[in-house]
């Protein structure tokens, strides 16, 4: 390695950064100061992340850049914004997080980590870097948050004083010594808005969540959603924005990207430079998708819908599962023949079980005499249950 002028470098950093799509850009030490181990051993041993294969020795690495970068000194912690708006509800159209019509965030997300860390080589003359964005055990949000690029809020979100909290954190760990930013002195205060938006009761208000709650977590995970939990997903297939839709910081980044400011060269602020620019058109199908539609998606409609999109990396199974919940939740009748057809013939017996639960949700006549029709021919002993428990309701009322 030759020698280097840190200062130079982090502005230069930061300035290819902004230039590639980030809303800001700020350093920290690759050392953990002992907090970030000790949040994230609680958090599992409360079992809050019961649904991740995450432990002890997860929490060590997650807290210790050296893990992906022997000899790692800084970590440059860079937010990328994405849409702040969601479209309202709409009868029988499914909800999908603001994130996915990022197109497939990881890459675009990483390029940019890529192209920069390579600049930080050449000027070191050797590789000193290494990136993360999401996949790789670093936690990216206490980093984030010690570098300054903003507080964590009661939603668990990095909120970022120029983009607000709809940011995709990356780092580039590397092992040049570049010099830190400070952590911001702000928190929440005295709000507890995120609290009572969350409908699933998944955040505490002290700052943790039952991750096994959020609607993020029980849209992608690919064995059965609790019974009890589904009647709360609303209509939500992917994802889940409510609570920092609730987000006081993050209404002033809509307010400001509805109505730009004029001038945004030289003199524009930090936040207007970054607000508006990263707000990109999002398809029908990754925004506010047909749930009929998304029920009967077939092998080729996932390919060329969703494979490549944020939305699809559980396969089109999962979409279809949520599609039924997300039907029952509509309470609407107009559901129902599609329903009993995806009961009928849907190859995934999964799929088929949240079908029965969602014609036992709208409960009417013509929904419960084709579920109890079913039970005779359903080949498959979990489907079979589900059907036996949505007529639980309707049996013990008629008897
Ligand atoms: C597992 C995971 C999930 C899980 C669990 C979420 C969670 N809150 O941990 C589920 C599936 C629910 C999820 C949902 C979402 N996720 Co997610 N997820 C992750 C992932 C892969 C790991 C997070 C993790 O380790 N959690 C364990 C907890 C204990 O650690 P932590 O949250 O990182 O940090 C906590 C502790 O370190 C501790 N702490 C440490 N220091 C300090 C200091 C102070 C002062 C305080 C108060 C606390 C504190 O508190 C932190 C906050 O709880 C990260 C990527 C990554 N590698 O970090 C993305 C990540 C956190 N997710 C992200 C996003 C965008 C989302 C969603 C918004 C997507 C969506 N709309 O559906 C939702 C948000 C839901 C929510 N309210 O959190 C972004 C967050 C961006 C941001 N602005 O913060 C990340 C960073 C991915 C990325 N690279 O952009 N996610
Ligand atoms: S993303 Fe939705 S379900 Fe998850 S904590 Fe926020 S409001 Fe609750
Ligand atoms: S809604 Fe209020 S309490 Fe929740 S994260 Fe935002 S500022 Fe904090």
């Amino acid at each position: 390695m030759q020698a280097y002028d840190g200062a130079a470098i982090k502005d230069r950093v930061r300035e290819k950064a902004l230039k590639l799509g980030a809303s800001d850009v700020c350093v920290t030490a690759a050392d953990d100061t002992g907090g970030v181990r000790r949040d994230m051993s609680e958090a599992f041993a409360r079992g809050d992340f019961a649904t991740w294969p995450y432990d002890e020795m997860y929490a060590a690495k997650a807290a210790d850049p050296s893990y992906i970068l022997e000899g790692a000194r800084s970590v440059i912690c860079i937010a990328v914004p994405y849409a702040a708006e969601a479209p309202s509800p709409i009868p029988l159209q499914g909800r999908v997080s603001n994130y996915v019509g990022s197109g497939d965030y990881h890459s675009r997300v990483k390029q940019l980590l890529i192209d920069v860390a390579a600049d930080i080589d050449v000027a070191a003359g050797a590789k000193v870097t290494a990136i993360a964005c999401d996949t790789k055990p670093i936690a990216e949000r206490a980093f984030a948050a010690r570098a300054g690029l903003g507080w964590i809020g009661k939603h668990t979100n990095v909120i970022s004083p120029v983009s607000g909290s709809f940011v995709f954190l990356g780092e580039i760990v590397t092992q040049l010594e570049l010099p830190p930013d400070q952590p911001l002195r702000k928190t929440c205060g005295s709000c507890t808005r995120c609290i009572p938006a969350c409908p699933t009761g998944a955040l505490r208000g002290d700052y943790t969540i039952d991750a096994t709650r959020c609607i993020a977590d029980l849209t992608q995970r690919t064995d059965a959603i609790p019974r009890a939990m589904r009647p709360l997903i609303g209509t939500w297939v992917w994802g889940c924005d409510l609570c920092q839709l609730a987000c006081p910081p993050n209404s002033v980044m809509v307010s400001l990207s509805n109505h730009p400011p004029q001038s945004r060269a030289s003199g524009a602020s930090r936040m207007e430079r970054s607000v508006g620019a990263h707000v990109e058109g999002r398809s029908k199908e990754t925004s506010t998708p047909e749930l009929v539609d998304l029920l009967q998606l077939r092998s080729s409609g996932f390919k060329r819908k969703y494979a490549r999109t944020a939305m699809g990396w559980r396969g089109g199974a999962v979409l279809r599962r949520n599609a039924a919940v997300a039907l029952g939740n509509s309470l609407d009748r107009a559901a129902v023949p599609p329903l009993v057809d995806a009961l009928h013939r849907d190859p995934h017996p999964p799929v088929r079980g949240h079908c029965a639960w969602a014609l036992g949700r709208i409960g009417s006549p013509q929904a419960i005499s084709f579920l109890a029709g079913r039970l005779a021919s359903e080949p498959d002993n979990d489907v079979r249950a589900e059907i036996l428990a949505a007529l639980e309701p309707y049996a013990a009322a008629s008897r």
